[in-house]
């Protein structure tokens, strides 16, 4: 990939509505992205390769678990920081940031506010500094969008739970060290455990062949006769409500993070407009170049504000599941369209690997699908808007 020079668009001086501890945890971690990601992820995304090595540097920087209390290792920062610090390492590739929303939102999050007081010091500071990888099993091959149908469940055998089911489509599944699995009990109430590597019938077998977040590890979870220690059992919230709680936290990150994939593009076909010589002049002095870059900033503008404010909200604790829905759809959707439009104006030179945009477009196709798929989003808004439940 070319050499790194991005420069973050700040239309409206948002700058201005950051702390001073916010702008430090955003410049540390870009320039961390600079050092570490980009000179090595277009490599690692053409090989299909997760670059494990990062993990150590992740941890530095304070990604695993940016909001969790430093007394179990978290940086113990406010939802803003967590928020910049994921759109700055989607910055750089979304795979790495779906490592940094699954240990931090899914895993940590569940374990500090579900798990007891044991949980939390046995997990939560290996978790924080890298030396454990979690991951999160909510969905099954037959239950994508209606994580409330899975199968995958346990018996209470006396001394221990009996685990038995498979979970499909897991970021970070064959490298974790632990998961955090969600199963039906012999009721049918959905309930949270710790599952560890080792722990016989336990495997994680890798997803191949895909043409996006080539550069983050997905499997399979499956549980052939598990036997789970009972202290392994999330005991502060069970239902669908427990798992959804978590994807409230992850899609709230990734609404930030999506919107640092449509920056990056952003800033790459601004500056190769204006290098660009076509008819004799740079192609960013043609009026339908412009009509794209005007339209792109705008959008990246709203979208700006808009994840600021649900910031804002979330550190009150009045933010909505349905407002971060609206937000995780829309950074999602105008990063997708603007990488679409960036690529195009890097004419055949966009297709490449010397540049970010396309490897962007592709792990996007993800982003839009995972933690609630686009119309799943609509739908959320939908009811929320109208009362009336689409999905029932
Ligand atoms: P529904 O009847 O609406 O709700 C069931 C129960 O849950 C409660 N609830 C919530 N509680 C806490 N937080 C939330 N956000 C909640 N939303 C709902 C609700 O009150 C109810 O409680 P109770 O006590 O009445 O039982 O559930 P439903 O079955 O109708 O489903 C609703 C729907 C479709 C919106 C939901 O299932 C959904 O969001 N589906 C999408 C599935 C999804 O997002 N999966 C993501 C998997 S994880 C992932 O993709 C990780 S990618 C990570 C990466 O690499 O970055
Ligand atoms: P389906 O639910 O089968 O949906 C297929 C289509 O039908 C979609 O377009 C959907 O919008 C539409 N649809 C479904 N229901 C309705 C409805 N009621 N009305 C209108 N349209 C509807 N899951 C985890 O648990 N943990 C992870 O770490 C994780 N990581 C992932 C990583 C990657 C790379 C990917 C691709 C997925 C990951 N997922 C993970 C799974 C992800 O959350 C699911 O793919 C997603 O929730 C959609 O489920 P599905 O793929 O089964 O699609």
């Amino acid at each position: 990939m070319a050499s790194d020079l991005f420069q973050s668009p700040d239309y409206y001086n948002l700058d201005e509505l950051l702390s001073e501890e916010h702008i430090l945890v955003r410049n540390a971690t870009r320039d961390w992205v600079k050092k570490s990601v980009s000179p090595i992820i277009e490599d690692y995304a053409q090989r299909a390769e997760f670059p494990k090595q990062l993990l150590s540097g992740l941890a530095e920087v304070g990604a695993f678990g940016p909001y969790i209390p430093e007394e179990y290792g978290g940086a113990g920062l406010d939802q803003i920081s967590y928020g910049l610090m994921m759109q700055e390492i989607e910055r750089g590739d979304s795979g790495v940031r779906s490592t940094c929303s699954v240990q931090s939102s899914l895993v940590m999050y569940p374990i500090y506010t579900y798990g007891n007081e044991e949980q939390r010091k046995k997990y939560l500071p290996k978790l924080a500094s890298g030396e454990f990888l979690g991951s999160f099993g909510l969905t099954e091959p037959n239950f994508g969008s209606n994580p409330g149908g899975m199968i995958t469940n346990f018996k209470d055998m006396g001394d221990h739970y009996l685990l038995n089911g498979a979970k499909m489509w897991i970021s970070n599944a064959p490298y974790c060290d632990v998961a955090v699995v969600w199963a039906k009990d012999e009721t049918g109430r959905i309930h949270g455990l710790i599952v560890e590597r080792g722990m016989e019938g336990f495997t994680t077998p890798e997803t191949h062949n895909k043409w996006s977040l080539r550069a983050s590890a997905t499997g399979e979870l499956v549980f052939d006769n598990v036997k789970v220690p009972k202290e392994n059992l999330l005991p502060n919230k069970s239902g669908l409500g427990a798992p959804l709680g978590c994807l409230d936290s992850a899609r709230y990150g990734i609404a930030w993070g999506a919107l640092g994939a449509a920056m990056d593009c952003y800033d790459t076909a601004l500056r190769y407009s204006k290098e660009r010589i076509q008819f004799g002049k740079p192609i960013g002095g043609f009026q339908l170049q412009q009509k794209k870059l005007a339209e792109m900033i705008t959008e990246i503008t709203k979208a700006q504000l808009m994840v600021w404010r649900l910031g804002v909200l979330k550190n009150e604790k009045k933010a909505t599941t349905a407002q971060i829905s609206m937000a995780k759809r829309n950074s999602v959707e105008i990063a997708l369209n603007i990488c679409r439009e960036a690529r195009q104006m890097l004419g055949g030179m966009g297709i490449t690997g010397e540049y970010s945009i396309m490897r962007h477009m592709m792990n996007l196709e993800s982003v839009v699908t995972y933690e609630g798929t686009h119309d799943i989003h609509l739908l959320i808004t939908g009811m929320d808007v109208t009362g009336l439940n689409a999905f029932k």
